[in-house]
């Protein structure tokens, strides 16, 4: 029987060293939702990191053997190659790359050649698990090259691939020393998916550009195959969403925090610690918003949620100190005795509270620099019961291009978002239920399991053309 193998660099479920000896903690992400009916269904497997450093033997035997009865398998990363494969060239070199932030991108051969040496390691434990037959799906920037080691061991191999952030434009991907390396790597799949069109164009044309390589209608014609490449906008679990939102629980906590902000009309703004986020400009964005609209002050609270992430990273150090600055001073300068204008959360929320937010929010920010995607849009667009709440949305996240109900700004025009933010709050209710309306539809419609489905359909449909083709 033929089977499904996930990979990507981290497991859906977390495994964390306690007093207690190891635990096994689910993840919540987006893409364990989605992708949780099919790993766990037949006998197919997602294969990842744990999240944590096993060396004995004896435990990575348990760990296997308990990830094992949950469809899962486990790749083993050492310390140094965690710091060299993912910390080094995955979100030293090629996130900023991707991002469009070439200058805070690191060259550096040992992180290169960890890269490499990953992807092998990888490749090794998929081989381990596949059959011939299998379908392989492989996700995301840090593991670029396993599509092709996967089709040099297994040329007859199905082999889908789905890039979750941006892929950038020609004239910022030439600047990797390893470009070439990189594309051949994505070459390796079947299908190839973006998340919009916009970066599938940007791929075509560093394939034609870098390699010689022309396409037509998605197509690439390598020596040996056909690789068909396409855009599939990734969605949300929606009715989780609307469902948590919706509950009893959010409804209570929504009254006592209201109580607590004392009726303040309530900004929200969600991310993971990341400069791609535009974080900072957003802060001071808010700022402008106070200092040209007095009228706001005290009556509008900023509830700014950022996620702890990559903290060994330089410039993820230096950015939590910017916020932090930000943060402390604006606070400083516009609070009162019984109003705070940023409630700064540095830390992950349970999923109840997340959705309590997404409740009671008038407005959501999202205002990345650059995002693959950015699924916070789409879950407070699903949390919306009443349909009531304006949505603040960059250009330059991929969720732009569906969502285009929402406010759409340009994050590095500070006063443009201000005056987004105060377009947001004085907003006839009517204006925003039409526009809350259109957008609920498309995000419930195009949800994380159809996505699943026209990937994989798109997948099996486009490897049996190519067997057809090659038979006759
Ligand atoms: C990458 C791409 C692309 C956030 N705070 C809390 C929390 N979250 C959850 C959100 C959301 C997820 O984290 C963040 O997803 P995003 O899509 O916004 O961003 P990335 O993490 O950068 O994801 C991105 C995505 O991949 C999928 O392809 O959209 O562009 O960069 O689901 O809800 N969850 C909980 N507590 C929090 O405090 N429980």
């Amino acid at each position: 029987m033929t089977r499904t193998i996930i990979v990507s660099n981290r497991l859906p479920t977390k495994v964390l060293r306690t007093e207690e000896g190891l635990t096994f903690q689910p993840s919540e992400g987006g893409l364990a939702t989605g992708l949780g009916s099919i790993y766990r269904a037949d006998n197919n497997v997602w294969v990842g990191w744990p999240g944590l450093f096993v060396e004995d033997v004896a435990e990575q035997e348990f760990v296997t053997e308990q990830l094992r009865t949950d469809s899962m398998a486990p790749v083993f990363l050492t310390e140094t190659e965690i710091r060299d494969y993912y910390e080094g060239f995955s979100n030293e070199t090629l996130w900023p790359t991707f991002h469009y932030f070439p200058q805070y991108t690191v060259y550096d051969d040992t992180f290169w050649a960890a890269y490499v040496a990953v992807n092998e390691k990888f490749c090794r434990a998929v081989l381990e698990l596949a059959g011939p037959d299998d379908t392989i799906w492989v996700h995301d920037y840090q593991l670029l090259l396993l599509p092709q080691m996967l089709r040099q061991a297994r040329p007859q191999a199905t082999i889908g691939f789905f890039l979750h952030i941006p892929f950038p434009s020609y004239e910022l991907l030439r600047a990797l020393p390893w470009r070439a390396e990189l594309l051949q790597g994505m070459l390796g799949a079947d299908l190839i998916g973006f998340h919009t069109f916009g970066y599938m164009r940007h791929f075509l044309s560093s394939v034609s550009q870098l390699l010689g390589l022309s396409s037509q209608n998605g197509r690439i014609e390598t020596a040996t195959r056909t690789v068909l490449v396409d855009a599939f906008p990734m969605g949300i679990d929606y009715e989780r969403y609307a469902q948590a939102a919706a509950s009893e629980e959010a409804r209570q906590h929504e009254q006592e925090y209201r109580q607590a902000l004392q009726d303040a009309r309530v900004i929200l703004s969600i991310d993971r610690l990341d400069y791609s986020k535009g974080i900072a400009q957003r802060l001071r964005a808010f700022e402008l918003l106070l200092t040209r609209y007095p009228e706001w002050r005290g009556q509008v609270c900023l509830i700014m949620v950022v996620v702890p992430s990559r903290d060994q990273v330089p410039q993820y150090q230096s950015l939590k100190e910017e916020i932090d600055e930000l943060v402390g001073r604006i606070n400083a300068q516009y609070r009162t005795i019984s109003w705070n204008p940023i409630q700064y959360f540095y830390r992950s929320l349970p999923l109840h509270e997340l959705a309590t937010l997404y409740r009671m929010a008038d407005v959501a920010l999202v205002t990345p620099m650059r995002d693959g995607m950015n699924l916070v849009a789409k879950e407070f667009i699903a949390s919306k019961a009443d349909q009531r709440g304006v949505l603040i949305l960059s250009e330059r996240a991929g969720a732009a291009r569906e969502l285009s109900d929402a406010l759409i700004i340009n994050p590095t025009d500070m006063g443009q978002l201000a005056e987004a933010m105060h377009e947001a709050l004085v907003m006839p209710e009517e204006e925003q239920v039409q526009r809350m309306r259109m957008m609920q539809a498309l995000v419930r419609q195009y949800d994380v399991f159809a996505w699943t489905d026209l990937f994989m359909n798109q997948l099996t449909q486009s490897k049996s053309q190519q067997f057809t083709l090659s038979t006759t």
